[in-house]
């Protein structure tokens, strides 16, 4: 049998005999337990931050790690983020997603390849390094988006776990994966700020319905599938409530792929920037979506180009 037969089959026989976590497969909305650790590293490593900020991470599913980045290199982020925004033929590619009711730019993706400056911040060992010491493995960018959330008319994501598309859709076998998000620009109370049910990560909110072909065209806009049943995310929200994640610019929420989060709109003349990346254990690599569609575009989920993050000692930037 040809490698190339053999490896396909160890894929299918991957994607299809270990869904540990099946969603979008015909059955009624509800939550099972988490098969996988949250944080994976063993003991006696001590972590890069301090024991009580991964210890909350552990127990609430994401933790904000206060101005991390300075107000310069906070700067150099923004100024990147706005040309980045403003450029006409980035705004034509496949990479940017416009906002539903306008054309203002509301994400562009795989932003740790085009962007020399959104590539270093993603192998900084500020990020990078927690990354590794929580998933216990070397970790590649599974995906990473600019969030520009503009003002006046930023629609926001409705709930959803990121792990659940990730596992259906981009075929993430475990949950060993967590995302960063570097605040850019000011999250005020009103500005569409993030939201999240603490220790939502430790269940699995498995979703109604089927995934409809291409859904990312639609999902990335407005996700109306793999979100949650109004009866879960109740039961969720009954058991610890819902809190905001805020912090200056510079600063970092990390949070478990697994939490139930979301944002509402933004109608204030303010935007609600940010970066995200996430990253993903080397060795949880995305095999066949666990969906019967096709793999989600490599700007959207790596898959092609799956190279470990390279250690680096802070972000190379110039000024
Ligand atoms: O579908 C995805 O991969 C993206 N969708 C949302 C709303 N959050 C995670 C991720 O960026
Ligand atoms: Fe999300």
């Amino acid at each position: 049998m040809s490698e190339l037969i053999l490896e396909q089959a160890s894929d299918d026989l991957i994607a299809n005999e270990a869904d540990v976590y099946p969603s979008r497969k015909g059955q009624n909305a509800k939550l099972i337990g988490r098969q996988d650790p949250i944080v994976y590293t063993s003991k006696e490593q001590g972590p890069p931050v301090d024991r009580s900020l991964i210890n909350t991470y552990n127990k609430q599913g994401f933790v904000v790690l206060d101005e991390v980045f300075t107000p310069d290199e906070v700067t150099i982020f923004q100024k990147e983020l706005e040309r980045l925004g403003a450029d006409q033929q980035i705004q034509q590619s496949v990479e940017v997603i416009t906002e539903p009711s306008s054309n203002d730019v509301r994400s562009i993706f795989r932003v740790h390849e085009s962007s020399l400056i959104f590539k270093a911040l993603a192998a900084d060992e500020r990020l990078a390094d927690l990354a590794r010491y929580l998933l216990d493995d070397e970790v590649y960018i599974h995906q990473s988006r600019l969030n520009y959330k503009p003002g006046f008319r930023g629609k926001g994501f409705y709930w959803h776990s990121d792990f659940e598309t990730w596992h259906v859709e981009d075929g993430m076998p475990r949950m060993r994966a967590c995302s960063m998000s570097i605040i850019l620009t000011e999250n005020f109370d009103n500005n569409g700020r993030l939201m999240l049910i603490p220790g939502s990560h430790k269940q699995y909110l498995v979703c109604q319905g089927k995934t409809p072909e291409d859904h990312y065209l639609a999902s990335l806009k407005k996700q109306e599938y793999g979100v949650p049943s109004n009866d879960s995310l109740k039961t969720l929200a009954a058991q610890s409530g819902i809190v905001s994640a805020t912090g200056k610019p510079g600063s970092v929420v990390v949070f478990d792929c697994n939490v139930m989060h979301g944002s509402n709109g933004n109608i204030t003349p303010f935007p609600r920037s940010s970066a995200f990346f996430v990253y993903n254990a080397l060795s949880n690599k995305v095999v066949n979506p666990f969906c019967a569609q096709a793999p989600r575009p490599e700007h959207i989920c790596s898959r092609e180009y799956i190279h470990p993050v390279q250690r680096s000692q802070g972000c190379k930037l110039n000024a």
